[in-house]
């Protein structure tokens, strides 16, 4: 009788035939399996043991010095039709595609191991999780996979069950940034990455599966998969409220799903539980409300930054079992990165002496590989096959100006278009310049497998009679004053913005309307114990009807890029707040020009 395993062992004889390594190893995800891994590439270099009585069982991989981030511009999603890729993707014809890397994938395993890794996104018996397989000939990248992703055996009964995998296919190649393509291919579940052996690009179940292809599901099967994190906020009355947040890449995701509330808070029983700092798959259940998992079972988050006093969780989990890419070390061999501590590092990222003048020690995105469920602040909901009710989304970018620190979206149809409009600087997450406003939608500008107008329409979608959609805010930690610093503390504190949002949720408090949003009364908001006065409290909340006007019509430009597959619901929204922003700035003309129009 052929088994469901029949087209899996098919390709992976196909991949092999093509690839021709000189060994196959599948991955069975056990901790002897771990362990080889690593005592395999310490013996290679290709990880270096750090301080093992201050970090047991902690490692750094140096990557190559020309492979140390997402590569945007070698990321395309291959449709048949250009246009179901959209202007938001680097697009290139399927036949073509497949030419170009199958001649790279040719004999390119040559000496080497080729690991076939089965795993699942999300806990291995819910409806919302997804499995893949990824070949590579990393052995890093099994070990990062292992770390990720619910690796091995159990992973692949459920590919035998199901029939149904998605086909991830990595070779790290010669690590030539000239030979280098991160293919996708939708229509036939498919991804192909060759020629970089760096997170994004390599570990093929988060950004490639559960992003880029998982949007292009999500999409056909009626559910979201989205660049957010989840966490969970229990008050003093033990209710636990989740909410799913979107930021761009090194924007503090990690940090906010981590975060410990400040010492008021923690004495009147405030707690927050962890469920996912980087990716959120959602779906609506039977009483209408989107429940959501986080497809990974592990954090590759950004070190540099991380330190007691932003992210004192997250610290506390790096102390054992984690891998470091591209930290520096200090001279007893411990991880170290700027922001980390006043110690001096010995080492930077290359393994050089440490010289400023090279720069900083730990590159900006080196990054940490550690198993989930080390968090202090973990939820076992992680693990909870049907998700965790969300109550709020939150959008949100790093803008130095015109942005106040948070607003809430009068409905889900405004809540879509403020998560269109987001912008943010970039960031040393992908390679290009960093500090630069770009648009990045819902933070899936390098994410979105699909035309962003539809995706929009997607989001628009779950607004149906029966719904009971969360709230939806915008927020931004990042505004600066006249100084150039930052104007709210951040971090722990950011509990406070959190409070005033269940407030809003649970229907506490009422808001101020203007045209972009309702913003809270400042009253509403706890700000006891922070030293804000009252120039930098009036800042934090400041919309300037110029600016946003100049921004609406940005927004407006960017938006009608998408031509024909922008929904009119989108577009009409967005030109009843450039009426309103109109309308406030001219009060008297507006009626005026309101009749004129009709
Ligand atoms: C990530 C990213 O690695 O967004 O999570 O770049
Ligand atoms: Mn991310």
């Amino acid at each position: 009788m052929p088994s469901k395993l029949d087209s899996l062992n098919r390709w992976v004889d196909d991949v092999a035939k093509k690839t021709r390594p000189d060994r196959v190893h599948w991955c069975d995800g056990s901790d002897a399996e771990y362990r080889q891994l690593v005592d395999g590439m310490l013996k290679t270099d290709e990880l270096i043991e750090l301080n093992q009585k201050t970090h047991p069982r902690c490692y750094l991989h140096r990557s190559d010095p020309k492979d140390v981030a997402r590569v945007e511009k070698l990321t395309v999603i291959c449709t048949r039709n250009k246009d179901d890729a959209g202007p938001n993707n680097n697009w290139m014809d399927p036949a073509e595609a497949n030419a170009k890397i199958d001649a790279l994938f040719d004999g390119c395993m040559q000496g080497r191991t080729m690991y076939v890794i089965p795993y699942c996104m999300g806990p291995l018996g819910s409806p919302l999780s997804r499995c893949g397989v990824e070949i590579t000939d990393s052995p890093y990248v099994a070990a990062n996979m292992r770390i990720m992703t619910r690796m091995g055996t159990a992973a692949l009964e459920r590919i035998e069950r199901e029939g149904r995998f998605i086909k991830a296919q990595h070779s790290i190649g010669q690590l030539d940034p000239e030979r280098r393509w991160i293919m996708h291919f939708p229509e036939e579940l498919t991804i192909k990455s060759f020629g970089s052996g760096y997170g994004g690009n390599a570990l093929l179940g988060k950004k490639c599966h559960a992003l880029r292809i998982g949007s292009w599901q999500a999409r056909s099967e009626g559910w979201l998969a989205e660049h957010m994190l989840i966490v969970g906020i229990e008050n003093p009355k033990h209710e636990i409220h989740y909410i799913a947040a979107a930021f761009p890449s090194s924007c503090g995701k990690t940090n906010l799903a981590m975060l410990i509330p400040p010492e008021g808070y923690r004495r009147e029983g405030w707690k927050i539980w962890t469920v996912g700092d980087d990716i959120c798959w959602m779906r609506p259940g039977k009483d209408g409300r989107l429940y959501a998992i986080n497809p990974e079972a592990g954090y590759f988050g950004v070190a540099p930054g991380t330190s007691n006093k932003t992210n004192p969780n997250a610290l506390a989990m790096l102390q054992r079992d984690t891998i470091f890419t591209n930290v520096a070390v200090t001279d007893d061999n411990q991880p170290w990165w700027e922001g980390l501590d006043d110690r001096k590092p010995a080492k930077d990222w290359q393994g050089r002496d440490y010289d400023p003048a090279n720069g900083p020690a730990a590159h900006p995105n080196s990054r940490f590989t550690v198993r989930a469920n080390q968090c202090p602040s973990w939820s076992p909901e992680a693990e909870n096959d049907l998700g965790v009710p969300i109550d709020a989304i939150i959008f949100g970018g790093r803008r130095a100006s015109r942005v106040p620190l948070v607003f809430e979206a009068r409905d889900w149809t405004h809540g879509v278009l403020v998560g269109a409009s987001m912008a943010s600087e970039t960031t040393a997450a992908a390679t290009g310049k960093v500090g630069v406003i770009r648009r990045d939608p819902m933070a899936m500008k390098p994410f979105c497998g699909y035309n962003y107008g539809d995706y929009f329409a997607h989001w628009l979608s779950f607004d149906q009679p029966d719904a009971k959609l969360p709230k939806v805010f915008h927020v931004n930690w990042f505004r600066k004053g006249k100084d150039g610093k930052f104007l709210w503390p951040g971090f722990g504190d950011n509990m406070r913005v959190l409070e005033w949002m269940l407030k809003r949720v649970a229907g506490e408090v009422d808001a101020i309307e203007t045209p972009i949003g309702n913003l809270p009364r400042v009253d509403d908001l706890n700000l006891e114990g922070l030293r804000l006065d009252d120039a930098a409290i009036d800042e934090l909340f400041r919309v300037d009807n110029t600016e946003w006007r100049s921004e609406q019509a940005d927004i407006g430009e960017y938006l009608a890029g998408y031509g024909s597959h922008l929904p009119d619901r989108l577009k009409a929204e967005h030109q009843r707040i450039a009426d309103a922003l109109d309308a406030e700035a001219e009060p008297a003309a507006a009626p005026a020009r309101a009749a004129a129009a009709s």
